[in-house]
């Protein structure tokens, strides 16, 4: 959506949203479908464990917890086991609501659009259309970027870089709003501005931590990361 033509241009082009943990706690349901499986294979597997699994892969996140449990598994066991859990996570989805979408995220992005800024929505997800179409909100998005369009998982920021290009937005010129550590680091290494959506202690590396969207002033976060502008490009950054 463009601004009116009397306006300056926006220093901040674009907001790029994650899914599980920004738009809607499906974190819960990603965790009760591991400690299921975990709990199957024979051990425990605690929530601060979990953080670990935010953001990541299928496959990567079951390396990690079979990593937690000194597990050693050959390729055609853990296809068979993320299977299984994705099976239970989806029975897990199958009835989530709009209800369940976080408080204040649709006013705070639709605040943005009025202000000129274009909205993606990058998830690790290859669950996400599902979830969007169960929660009706795909139209708060001018580009969607899931699991099913990238190769390289965050920590990489490719779902990232694909979401400013579909969006035809400078990655330096867009905001990242993420719940997990991974995620945060998949915004900086695309050269964008983090915003950590959770707790200040897990998301040490985000450039401004807020605990959720409700009340949230859309153009107080324009303008701290605009004023935060600063090049985040080093010799490792990908843009
Ligand atoms: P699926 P996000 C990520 O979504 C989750 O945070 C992560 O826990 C999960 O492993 C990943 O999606 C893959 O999900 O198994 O549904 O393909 O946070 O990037 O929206
Ligand atoms: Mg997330």
């Amino acid at each position: 959506m463009a601004g009116f033509a009397s306006e300056p241009a926006p220093a901040v082009e674009a907001a790029i949203f994650d899914l599980d943990g920004v738009i809607v706690d499906t974190a819960k349901y990603h965790y009760m479908a591991w400690k299921r499986l975990a709990n199957e294979l024979g051990f425990d597997f605690s929530p601060k464990d979990n953080e670990r699994l935010k953001g990541v892969s299928r496959m990567r996140s079951l390396e990690i917890l079979l990593e937690i449990a000194g597990l050693r598994l050959d390729e055609h066991s853990k296809a068979e086991l993320a299977e299984k859990k994705n099976q239970w996570y989806i029975e897990y989805i199958s009835t989530i609501s709009p209800a369940e979408i976080l408080s204040g995220v649709p006013e705070f992005i639709g605040g943005l659009r009025k202000l000129g800024v274009k909205t993606a929505l990058a998830s690790a997800s290859k669950n996400a259309p599902t979830i969007l179409g169960n929660l009706g909100i795909a139209s708060l998005f001018d580009a969607i970027v899931d699991g099913n369009a990238v190769s390289m998982a965050k920590p990489n920021p490719e779902v990232f870089l694909v979401a400013a290009g579909r969006l035809g937005a400078d990655p330096r010129r867009c905001i990242v709003f993420e719940d997990a550590e991974a995620g945060v680091e998949a915004a900086h290494r695309a050269g964008m501005y983090a915003v950590g959506v959770g707790s200040p202690d897990v998301l040490r590396h985000a450039d401004h931590v807020i605990p959720g969207f409700a009340g949230l002033d859309p153009a107080a976060i324009l303008e701290l990361a605009q004023r935060r502008r600063t090049p985040r490009c080093t010799p490792h950054c990908q843009v």
